[in-house]
């Protein structure tokens, strides 16, 4: 029987210790930050919304959440409310952020949206830029000062809509070893607020100056790729037989002897092992010396 109180008790203390110890759990858990902000997808006209939300139970009388705001990324445009009451102001704050002030606002029973607050991407922003939400002290329920209130920030990211390439590459011949040339070439990104911007930054894919035959270069900016062909070849090869040998020699000499009846594109670029704009007997001549491997 004593043994029996004893072990009770006992079991009544680690009972107690676990219940305080999950109290302090869920006191934890269960903290609330009064908001969240969160940013939609970007709409036409480069509109992007973003959703403040209000935690269920909370009086936020006298409270004033700002939105601090990148003012070289995005410009406010408007807040529209929900159908609760209690902001009686939204606008622009010298400090570059929207302020919402929660004048007479009631607990809300459960998280509602509250309001949306309107943005604009500014021309040619490109990037991530971030929504950092700054809140006030504000009253809960039992007309008690909450502080600590706190919304996680919010990042944005802009990129091309589409790219073009309004303008290829003025080479599109090479010999294999050949670094690749984009002299010429023209991408203009498209944003989604309408504005254009050609780029200087791109990322370059496909080009293999060690592989003959047709190549297509890719050309990346963010998720968006345009591309161009152009055209590797093994030098002195001039039938395409991934030979360097007398049967390409027998084409350079008869188009040299024929020197009226010049080719174009690429079979003159294949020919004219000079690069001097005609085929003739030096070409002839540079051939020779690579089938024999004098020049390479
Ligand atoms: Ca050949």
């Amino acid at each position: 029987m004593h043994v029996t109180k004893r072990l009770a008790r006992v079991l009544a203390l680690a009972l107690c210790v676990t219940m305080v110890l999950q109290a302090a759990l869920i006191s934890t858990s269960a903290l609330n930050r009064g908001f969240s902000v969160s940013a939609g997808a970007i709409q036409d006209g480069g509109l992007i919304p973003v959703t403040v939300t209000v935690d269920g139970g909370y009086n936020l009388a006298g409270c004033k959440l700002k939105l601090r705001f990148d003012e070289g990324f995005l410009q406010y445009v408007r807040a529209d409310f929900g159908s609760f009451g209690g902001v009686t102001e939204a606008g622009v704050s010298p400090d570059n952020s929207v302020t919402l002030s929660f004048v007479s606002m009631e607990a809300v029973a459960t998280t509602q949206t509250f309001c949306t607050v309107w943005f604009r991407i500014v021309d040619g922003a490109v990037g991530t830029t971030k929504i950092e939400p700054i809140v006030s002290e504000a009253i809960d329920v039992n007309n008690q000062t909450i502080s600590g209130l706190s919304a996680d920030s919010v990042s944005i990211t802009v990129t091309a809509q589409s790219l073009t390439m309004t303008s290829q590459p003025t080479k599109k011949y090479y010999f294999c070893g050949e670094p690749l040339d984009t002299t010429g070439m023209t991408l203009v990104a498209t944003f989604p607020n309408g504005s254009t911007k050609e780029l200087a930054d791109f990322g370059l894919f496909g080009f293999d100056t060690n592989s003959s035959g047709n190549q297509t270069v890719t050309v990346r900016s963010g998720k968006h790729t345009a591309s161009f062909e152009v055209v590797v070849a093994r030098k002195g090869d001039v039938n395409c037989d991934d030979l360097v040998n007398l049967a390409d020699y027998a084409i350079i000499v008869d188009t040299a002897v024929f020197a009226e009846n010049q080719p174009e594109g690429e079979l003159l670029f294949r020919q004219d092992l000079m690069q001097d704009g005609a085929v003739d007997c030096f070409d002839a001549a540079y051939e020779s010396l690579l089938i024999s491997g004098i020049v390479q």
